[in-house]
Order: C-alpha cells, then sequence, then structure tokens
C-alpha cells in the first residue's frame, strides 16, 4: 500500500484555495484545507466534492476532432498526437494567410494565466482575452478611475474592519474560503454588517441592515450616502486635503440626490440611509464599502462601482487598516517577483481585435474585452479573426445570447475547446483537447499579492485517469508543432525552475508547506505613504483618463424603467453548491441542489395565481423554459432571480440535462448591452414573462 500527502490547489472554483490531499494506493482518500495556511484547513462544499469530479466518466476522456456540423455532437476519437498536429496545422495555415493576430484565445482568469498569455506572445497574437467582461469588468475600471490601481491592488481587511458594507456581494454564498472566514473573524470581533441586495440571501441574514431595494438603483443610492457625507461633514477631512481630487465638484453634483431622493428610487428609508452615513462616519476609515464582484448586470454598473470607491475615499479607508490597504508586490517587501512567461517573447505589435489599447483607450489590455473580438469575428473589422481557443472557458453559458455567439462562431474557421468537464462551447467546437482535472495536473507556480505577498503552486496529486493532459502539456506540444522551440517546455520542472530563477526561493522551499510567504507580517501604509496610479496621483472624483477617452465621471443617474404586467426584471447570482455552469452535473453536488429556481414575490405570485412550488413558464428572446417557483416575500417585486449555470441540455451530462433554465438565452441582444466605461456586459437590463404552466 502506498500514501503520500500532497500539497496542492483546489480547482473547483478560480478562488483556488491551498489543499492538502491524502492519497492512498493511487486514489484520494481525503481533501482538506492546507493546514499550513491561515485559513487552518478549511473548504468549501465544492472543494469536498473534486473527488467526485476525478471519478466521473461524463466528461471527455480523451481528444476528439468533430465530424457532423457543429453542436450536432458526432466525433472522431482521436490519439493526442493526432489532435494536436490537427489544431497546430490549422492554425499554421491561418496565420500564414491573416498574421498571427488572427487567433483569439479566452480563458476564466485566475492566478495560473501566465501561461495562456505567454503562449499568445509565443504565437505573436495581442488578442488574449479573459472571461471578466461577463464578471469583474466594471470593479476594475472603476478602481482605475479612481485609485489608478488594479481592484486586486486593494486588500478587502475584513478582519479588521469595523464596518462592511455588502453591495451586489452574498459573500456567505458566492464564496471564497478565506473571505468568508475572514468577515466572520470581523464580525467576531463586532463589525457591523450592512447588506444592501434585491433579496434576502445568507449574507442579509447575517446583517445588522439589510437594505431590500428596488433593482438596478444603487447609483442613486450611493449618490445619497455621498451627498449625507459631504452635506453633514461626515468625511474625512484629512484625508480628503491629502488625496481627493474634485471634491468640490462631486459636491456640487450630488446636491439633487438627497436621502429623500434616494428613498423614493430605491424603495428604502430616507433616514436608514441617513443613519447608514452617520454609522459609517463613526467607524471609519475603518470601513469596507465593497464595490462589488460580478457586477455585469447594469449600464449604470461601472458608476456603482466608482461611486463605491468614491465613498471609502470619503471615509479614508482606501489604504487604511480595517479598510481597503494597498497590496504588497514581492519588491515592495524586498524580494523578487516570479519571472514571467510572457516576457520569454516581446509584446506584439498589431492593434487588439477589440479595440481596447487604441479605440478604447481607458481600458486594461491585460485581458480585454471578449464581446468585442467577437464582434470583430463577425464583421472582420479590424481584421479578420478565423480561429479561437476557448481554455477553461464556456461563453456559450456564461455570456448572453448564446444563439447570436453561435451565429458569429460559424464563421470561424476553427474554434478548440480546452476543458477539464463537457461544455456547451465544448459540444460547438470543432476539436475538443480535454485537460486534466487539477487533482491530476500540475500548474504553473503563482505569485499573490496581498497584506502578505506569496508564491504558491499546485501538484499533481493522481494520474490522469483517461487520456487529458495539463494545461502546460497542451500549449507546450502546440507550441513545438508551431516550431515555437521556446514555449516548447518538455517538463513541468523546466517552468518551474525558469519561473523561480532569480527569487531565492527553491522547490524545496515550496514543498515545505505549499506555498511560500515573502514578508513575515502585514505591511500597512501610514496615511502619508500611500501612493495611487491616476495621472494626477491622487483619487480622482474626475478620472482624467476616463473623461479623455469621452466618458463622463459624474453621469446624471437614469431611473431604471420598471417592468410591464406579468413581467420582471431578470436577476441571478450564486448558490452555495455548485460553481457557475461546470458543476450541475457533479454527482455529489447535483445531488444537493439538482435544479434552479424562479424566486419571485408573493404579493406577485398571489396576482398571477402562482404558488411555491408550481411550475412556471419563464421566456424571453425566443426561449422558454419549465422552472419551479421560488414564492416568496423576500425579493423585490420586481425581480425574477435564478441561480446561474443550469438549463444544460447535453446528453452527454445525464444528470444535469433538461434540468432548470438557463439566464443567458432570455437576454435578446445581450452581447451589445454593456455598461460601457467599464466594459461589462449588463446582462440584467431584460425583462422576462412569466406564467403558470
Ligand atoms: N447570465 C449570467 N451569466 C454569467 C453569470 C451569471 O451569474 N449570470 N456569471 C458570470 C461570472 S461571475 C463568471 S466568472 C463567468 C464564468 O464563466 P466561465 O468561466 O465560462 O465558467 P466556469 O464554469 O467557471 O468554467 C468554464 C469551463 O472551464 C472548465 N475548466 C477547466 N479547468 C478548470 C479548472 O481548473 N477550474 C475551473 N473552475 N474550470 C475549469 C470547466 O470545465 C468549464 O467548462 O460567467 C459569467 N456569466
Ligand atoms: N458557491 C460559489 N461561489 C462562488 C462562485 C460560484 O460559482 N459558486 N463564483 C465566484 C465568482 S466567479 C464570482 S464573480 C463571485 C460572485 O460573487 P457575488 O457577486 O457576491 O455573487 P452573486 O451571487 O453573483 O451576486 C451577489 C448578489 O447580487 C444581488 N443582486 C442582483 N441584482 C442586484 C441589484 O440590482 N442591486 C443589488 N444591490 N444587488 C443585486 C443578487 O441577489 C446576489 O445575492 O462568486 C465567487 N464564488
Ligand atoms: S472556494 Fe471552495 S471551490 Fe473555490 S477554491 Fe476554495 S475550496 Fe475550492
Ligand atoms: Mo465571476
Amino acid at each position: 500500500m502506498s500514501k503520500k500527502e500532497v500539497f496542492s490547489v483546489c480547482g473547483m472554483c478560480t478562488v483556488r484555495c491551498p489543499i492538502l490531499v491524502d492519497v492512498e494506493d493511487g486514489e484520494v482518500r481525503f481533501i482538506q484545507g492546507n493546514p499550513n495556511s491561515p485559513l487552518k484547513g478549511a473548504l468549501c462544499a465544492r472543494g469536498a466534492a473534486g473527488p467526485a469530479l476525478e471519478a466521473d466518466a461524463e466528461r471527455p476522456q480523451h481528444p476528439m476532432i468533430r465530424t457532423g456540423a457543429r453542436g450536432e455532437g458526432k466525433w472522431a476519437r482521436v490519439s493526442w498526437d493526432e489532435a494536436l498536429d490537427h489544431v497546430a496545422g490549422k492554425l499554421k495555415e491561418l496565420m500564414e494567410r491573416h498574421g498571427p493576430r488572427t487567433v483569439l484565445f479566452s480563458d476564466r482568469g485566475g492566478p495560473f494565466v501566465d501561461l495562456h498569455q505567454g503562449f499568445m506572445r509565443a504565437i505573436g497574437s495581442p488578442n488574449y482575452c479573459n472571461h471578466d467582461v461577463s464578471c469583474a469588468r466594471n470593479v476594475q475600471h472603476a478602481c482605475r478611475s479612481v485609485t489608478g490601481l488594479a481592484r486586486t491592488d486593494l486588500v478587502y481587511d475584513y478582519s479588521n474592519a469595523k464596518h462592511i458594507v455588502l453591495q451586489t456581494r452574498n459573500i456567505f454564498e458566492a464564496i471564497n474560503v478565506a473571505e468568508v472566514n475572514s468577515v466572520l473573524d470581523g464580525i467576531a470581533k463586532g463589525a457591523e454588517l450592512t447588506c444592501i441586495d434585491i433579496r434576502a440571501t445568507v449574507t442579509a441574514s447575517k446583517a445588522d441592515n439589510f437594505f431590500m431595494i428596488r433593482p438596478g438603483t444603487d447609483y442613486a443610492f450611493n449618490l445619497a450616502v455621498i451627498h449625507e457625507l459631504l452635506h453633514k461633514g461626515l468625511y474625512d477631512k484629512h484625508y480628503a486635503e491629502l488625496w481627493i481630487k474634485d471634491l468640490d465638484r462631486l459636491r456640487t453634483f450630488v446636491e439633487p440626490y438627497s436621502p429623500e431622493f434616494a428613498a423614493r428610487e430605491c424603495g428604502v428609508e430616507a433616514k436608514a440611509i441617513v443613519q447608514l452615513a452617520k454609522d459609517l462616519s463613526k467607524a471609519a476609515p475603518h470601513v469596507i464599502w465593497h464595490p462589488g464582484w460580478m457586477t455585469a448586470r447594469y449600464k449604470d454598473s461601472f458608476y456603482v462601482s466608482r461611486t463605491a470607491y468614491i465613498i471609502n475615499a470619503l471615509l479614508g479607508s482606501i489604504g487604511a487598516k480595517g479598510g481597503l490597504p494597498l497590496a504588497s508586490t514581492p519588491k515592495d517587501v524586498g524580494r523578487k517577483g516570479i519571472k514571467k512567461l510572457v516576457d520569454l517573447f516581446p509584446k506584439p505589435e498589431e492593434k487588439r481585435a477589440d479595440g481596447v489599447g487604441w479605440k478604447l483607450p481607458a481600458h486594461d489590455a491585460g485581458p480585454g474585452l471578449l464581446h468585442k473580438a467577437f464582434e470583430a469575428i463577425d464583421t472582420g473589422d479590424p481584421y479578420p479573426v478565423s480561429a479561437y481557443i476557448a481554455m477553461r472557458h464556456d461563453p456559450l453559458m456564461a455570456m448572453p445570447d448564446p444563439d447570436a455567439i453561435r451565429r458569429i462562431w460559424d464563421k470561424l474557421d476553427l474554434l478548440v475547446a480546452v476543458t477539464f468537464s463537457w461544455s456547451d462551447t465544448a459540444w460547438y467546437a470543432d476539436v475538443v483537447l480535454p485537460m486534466s482535472p487539477y487533482l491530476s495536473r500540475e500548474s504553473i507556480i503563482a505569485q499573490k499579492g496581498g497584506l502578505k505577498p506569496q508564491f504558491f503552486y499546485r501538484q499533481r496529486a493522481l494520474q490522469p485517469r483517461f487520456e487529458t493532459r495539463a494545461d502546460w502539456e497542451i500549449l507546450s506540444g502546440l507550441a513545438e508543432r508551431l516550431g515555437i522551440e521556446g514555449f516548447a517546455f518538455k517538463s513541468i520542472e523546466d517552468i518551474w525552475s525558469y519561473q523561480l530563477d532569480g527569487t531565492g526561493v527553491s522547490m524545496a522551499d515550496l514543498d515545505k508547506k505549499g506555498f511560500v510567504g515573502l514578508a513575515a507580517d502585514p505591511r500597512y501604509l501610514g496615511v502619508e505613504e500611500l501612493k495611487f496610479a491616476t495621472p494626477s496621483g491622487k483619487l480622482e472624483m474626475v478620472s482624467e483618463k476616463w473623461e479623455k477617452a469621452g466618458y463622463e465621471s459624474l453621469p446624471v443617474y437614469v431611473s431604471p424603467e420598471s417592468p410591464p404586467a406579468g413581467k420582471f426584471r431578470i436577476a441571478f447570482g450564486r448558490v452555495g453548491t455548485h460553481t457557475q455552469g461546470h458543476t450541475v452535473n457533479n454527482p455529489l453536488l447535483n445531488e444537493q441542489f439538482p435544479e434552479n429556481t424562479l424566486w419571485i414575490n408573493t404579493a406577485k405570485a398571489k396576482a398571477m395565481e402562482i404558488k411555491d412550488g408550481d411550475t412556471v413558464v419563464v421566456s424571453s428572446n425566443g426561449h422558454s423554459g419549465r422552472i419551479k417557483a421560488f414564492v416568496t416575500e423576500f425579493i423585490h417585486p420586481e425581480a425574477a432571480f435564478m441561480v446561474h449555470g443550469f438549463g444544460h441540455r447535453l446528453p452527454v451530462e445525464t444528470r444535469a440535462n433538461g434540468k432548470g433554465v438557463s439566464d443567458n438565452e432570455l437576454m435578446p441582444g445581450g452581447l451589445g448591452v454593456e455598461s460601457a466605461p467599464g466594459g461589462g456586459l449588463a446582462m440584467q437590463e431584460f425583462f422576462v414573462s412569466v406564467q403558470k404552466a
């Protein structure tokens, strides 16, 4: 009998918690959180269901090349050599015809994307994108517009906070284990919790103050809070003098947005907003007004996030302990960062197909704007995009109006899916390259900033059960066939030693605990020591960069339309037991939560003679789905909420097939509806009809 303990990293969602895996005779016996990490061995339900993913045969088991029409589900089983030869051959042909820029790549983001970005550099295409237009792009750009920094350059220091405001954030169900634990630590130490949502979530149930607001009115709410802070002098004047630019313009702008105004818009009490502003001011600067995470919801979502950062700025909490302190890089703590794979090759000089960096000068070039790259596939403007590799990404489930996406993709000469589970995207692809699940692959070393920066990595706990490969093996295999020696790695050790070169950290160091902390103590800066990256070096209430790109910094609030009779505003979010669309067929998690339901308000349901548990038909955009109604007074009457990720229709996923409804299908023309200055899609700008079945 052989037994071993392997430090690794969970892969059931992109949070990537550190884990310790007990392996016996080549099988996983137990997974726990890495006991060396500050998480003290914690894992969420999805993390615990990892072995079920490994054991599941309902996933792509070998490479496949399509033999029927796209989406028909007819495949030829091929060897890895055949599959990689085929993809590399096609890529070569298309790159010769249109130049390397014709290749588009997208992934799911996260700490290991340097490998993917490195591959795109290696082939010479500027068109690397990630999923973020359907997630947090608005937060990222809102943060840049106020502070000049990336959103992850600011830490949420929950455990030292005195007041935490969660707006459009359901921390206790949309889980990041470290975050859940530090919010609980903060609450245990006396932090007040305020929750602003359109429905009562688990997070709301733990809150001291809960505002159930009318969907899409958060911007009005935030402007009223700013109004109170400024007009009652509740903001941090010393901090403002040091760091805030254009405060007077902000003051004048918020004049009309009184608490009474917001109360009418949002359907909450004016005096509760007044009280909230007072409470925040008392707790300042140890306040976190969360700027949101999944904010691809409304046309003004960028401004909701932006005003959240502005409120934090007025309270002096940007940079403060117990607020949003600045993350440290290895360099900040006197160490060297890992060497990046993207630096192996020069940056392509070509313009990006999505327009970022030239047509759109304010937006970050890193992960670009995927829906705009799809537009380029469709129009051929600015140039032909003919090949697309979706790696660990399922845009047909994750982006609005999948019918429209399929029509655009039909113009591609090559569509490749690299994935560990079946997905709508893989099913529609020309080639499926099956990736090993996280327990049977290793990953590159990742570097994480924070109060204490660290390096961490994933080891392979098991050998792959089927003919699947690690991401680095797949991309190296393609590079080799494309004749790019510099990216054709023969072993993961070669990559690791390149990455660690010059850092003073060895693999043996990483093996001791599964990660290496680069600083002993958290690093907080004094208020005078802060540094921001805006053109002015200040926190910009009026953003120079965004104004120059043609976007207002402080636009007038526009009241969202209320749905007509019989219709609801579509709303969505997460549940603790599933990750997006890709765990719905997991045997253990499917048992816990097999299908989504439609939350609708009791009074509305009564008028429509719908009772709790009745089957209803929800429809829009030529799609209708049958779904059970969850009738509750704990949701705003204008909204119909469903957990995202359901409505699978693939015969190869017997547990998920036919269960629940896909929210994305109910968003006609959704690829063109966005919060333009943030680049995030606006997926809650749609009404759906609901009828009793
Ligand atoms: N309508 C609507 N659309 C949404 C959302 C919504 O709530 N409503 N949510 C949005 C959000 S927040 C996001 S982040 C995106 C997510 O959208 P995606 O990134 O597309 O979703 P995932 O299901 O996380 O992962 C996609 C694929 O990656 C594969 N995969 C391969 N390896 C791994 C791995 O190691 N880990 C993980 N996690 N997956 C792997 C999975 O098999 C899966 O098929 O969708 C967004 N789209
Ligand atoms: N269990 C689990 N955890 C996850 C994930 C997962 O798939 N499963 N995914 C991870 C990812 S990729 C992300 S991005 C995060 C997302 O983390 P969150 O953004 O916190 O999660 P969501 O559930 O998408 O949305 C949060 C809340 O927004 C509310 N909401 C909807 N419309 C409005 C509105 O108009 N105003 C206000 N104030 N609230 C509104 C919803 O009711 C929901 O409760 O979760 C991460 N953690
Ligand atoms: S939050 Fe849960 S699923 Fe995500 S990485 Fe951590 S343990 Fe895994
Ligand atoms: Mo996300």
